[in-house]
């Protein structure tokens, strides 16, 4: 499999069907870069004793991981040197950092420098989400940006092989790190949700935190071959959002980290920004769908860096099914 193209040349010779902008790859390769030291630390964190707490809290009031901190100064001093950067905004950090006087053209980088952290030491599949947008105007600070305005997404799945995964706007590849050379090269063409699936990944402790539609839904699955849907479903909860996600554009499923009454009062669990959007542009790259239940997470009007969201997303016609239990519970909520 050694002939398989590079990142490098995926990415230029795509330049050949849809110009990119060569600031774009410099970003991409830096990104991938830095993606590449964060699962050598990780593979070596046992010896490095970077395991255990950092001592210090973010702004999500998380206690952060010492690789927490690794991962994003990676991302912040590899990712920092690019050309065109104009901005980073980070999982771990309150406000953006600014980088040069935002031009034109210039990148927004927002990164989940390392999602899932809680696995590491349970020694299971961590990952690095990324989303990048484009600065519109000279002098435009906002960093505020609709997922729909996303020039590239994708993030790093450390498992048991480390992949790029990633979409420019016109499909997703997946990009497999070659032991050895450190080489990002493309395993996966052009990966695609089956619009079909007996799949379904949520935290089900949370079961009497639901709202109906979700709670309709999840024991409708239970039900199986007896019940509304007539075939039995397989679970699965990695409380990795990278690894199920990665699962889903794999294989199918749909994946929901819903509103509920434990998290409505801060809008949900997952962060729009760096989270909720890239795996949004993701999944509907590869044929999925992707919504809060009632709204396309790639419409929403973000309005803080550390936004919270429900996310619903996956295998097309599972996200529909589940967008009609959200609509009719409205309306019967609206009745009564
Ligand atoms: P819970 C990890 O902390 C994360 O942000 C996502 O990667 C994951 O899907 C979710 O939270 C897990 O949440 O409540 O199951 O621990």
């Amino acid at each position: 499999m050694s002939d398989t193209q590079t990142l490098r040349r995926f990415l230029t010779r795509h330049a050949q069907k849809a110009p990119l902008d060569p600031n774009l790859i410099f970003l991409l390769e830096d990104i991938a870069s830095a993606c590449r030291v964060i699962g050598n630390r990780l593979r070596n964190a046992a010896f490095e004793g970077t395991h255990g707490l950092a001592g210090e809290t973010n702004i999500q009031g998380e206690e952060q991981k010492k690789l927490d901190v690794i991962a994003d100064e990676a991302f912040a001093r590899i990712c920092g040197n690019s050309p065109r950067l104009a901005a980073l905004v980070s999982e771990e950090k309150e406000e953006a950092t600014w980088l040069k006087e935002p031009e034109a053209g210039d990148y927004l980088l927002f990164y989940d420098p390392l999602d899932g952290s809680s696995n590491i030491e349970v020694n299971l599949s961590v990952g690095s989400i990324f989303s990048i947008c484009n600065v519109a105007i000279d002098s435009d600070r906002d960093v505020l940006k609709a997922g729909r305005d996303q020039v590239c997404a994708g993030y790093a799945i450390y498992g048991p092989s480390m992949m790029l995964v990633l979409t420019i706007g016109q499909g997703v590849f997946g990009f497999t790190c070659e032991y050895g050379t450190g080489d990002f090269r493309l395993t996966h063409r052009d990966m695609k949700i089956p619009a079909e699936t007996s799949e379904f990944a949520i935290n089900a402790s949370r079961y009497r935190l639901w709202d109906p539609s979700i709670r309709q839904y999840v024991e409708e699955c239970l039900q199986g071959l007896t019940g509304v849907r007539g075939r039995d479903f397989n679970m699965r909860w990695t409380a990795s959002m990278v690894a199920d996600v990665h699962r889903i554009i794999t294989r199918g499923g749909v994946f929901l980290y819903p509103m509920d009454d434990g998290n409505r009062a801060q809008g949900g669990k997952l962060r729009l920004l760096y989270e909720a959007n890239p795996m949004a542009f993701l999944v509907e790259q590869a044929g999925g769908a992707a919504t809060t239940g009632t709204k396309r997470i790639l419409d929403l009007a973000p309005d803080g860096h550390h936004q919270r969201v429900p996310v619903i997303l996956g295998s097309e016609k599972e996200v529909e099914r589940l967008i009609d239990y959200h609509r009719m519970s409205a309306s019967q909520a609206e009745i009564s």
